[in-house]
């Protein structure tokens, strides 16, 4: 018997495709699978469709958090060194088809968790700006109890005066911590940095230092264009050990009006499945 409380969410990012069935701020069931390297997103959908097939009829909505834009139910790329996509991929219908449901809304994976933490997290309903600290930097902004969409919070894409220095996320998430580690421990992922460094290995300190200061930099100038009350800190790296204590301390002696108040993610990684449970409620 489907329960019309019951929402299956997909959080699709750079690093992991994550399942779940969300009843409110609950996860009921969870399925996590990798995100293929290679292949495309219909074959990744057929996958994660195949492993939850015995969910079938505990739900009817369907809400769908991707790193990448949405624009008319279509998923493009915007960074592909996060995730390496076609153009306008026609992602809903293919849930749609998957699903077998006709209710399937879709939403960038950061504006997603951004409206979880905001509803049912660190976000104490307050104007917040989340920031997702992962494969990429994603972002969110809830102002007056709204979601900016399109665009709104692609922070990892921001760029310096520098033409040639690339996008900020390029320098400070897990795909840049574990480029940065290779000529010190080949093959290494950025939770293997975090454990080198809490082992006391210098070199992985001083990376992950590195992308804290620019973390840091990113959380003065969201507070100086948005003045939201709190950013709330999710994502891989963003809420492993010890980093987001890097990044307050990298803020510096700011006066305290122009300092960022920083929270970490209280729904951890199910903030993004949440949230898109509950937008998809709200378009259905
Ligand atoms: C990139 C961009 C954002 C995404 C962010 C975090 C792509 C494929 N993604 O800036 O849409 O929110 O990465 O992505 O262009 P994640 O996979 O680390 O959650």
């Amino acid at each position: 018997m489907t329960r019309p409380d019951t929402v299956l969410a997909l959080d699709i990012g750079g690093t992991k495709m994550l399942a779940a069935l969300v009843r409110g701020d609950a996860v009921v069931e969870t399925f996590k699978m990798p995100t293929p390297r290679g292949g495309d997103p219909e074959q990744w959908l057929t996958a994660l469709f195949d492993a939850i097939s015995g969910w079938k009829g505990r739900y009817d909505t369907v809400g769908v958090a991707v790193t990448g834009i949405i624009d008319d139910g279509c998923w493009s790329p915007l960074n592909r060194k996060t995730l390496d996509i076609p153009e306008r991929f026609p992602l809903v219908a293919t849930v749609k088809r998957l699903s077998g449901s006709n209710a399937v809304f879709a939403a960038n994976d950061a504006q997603a968790a951004a409206w979880g933490e905001y509803c049912f997290g660190a976000g104490a309903q307050e104007n917040l700006v989340f920031l997702t600290i992962s494969t990429g930097i994603g972002g969110g902004i809830v102002v007056n109890g709204s979601l900016l969409g399109g665009l709104g919070g692609h922070f990892g894409l921001l760029r310096s005066l520098d033409e040639d220095a690339g996008v900020l996320e390029d320098h400070v998430s897990g795909n840049w911590i574990a480029a940065q580690a290779a000529p010190h421990q080949a093959g290494a992922s950025a939770r293997e940095v975090f454990a080198a460094s809490a082992a006391g290995q210098g070199w992985a300190a001083d990376i992950i230092q590195a992308s804290a200061r620019q973390t840091a930099l990113l959380c003065r100038n969201i507070k100086l264009m948005l003045d939201p009350a709190r950013i709330v800190i999710g994502g891989g790296i963003g809420l492993a050990p010890g980093y987001l204590e890097s990044v307050r301390k990298a803020l510096g002696s700011l006066p305290p009006r122009l300092t960022p108040q920083l929270h970490a993610a209280a729904l951890t990684e199910s903030a993004g499945v949440v949230g898109i449970a509950d937008l998809a409620k709200r378009q259905s």
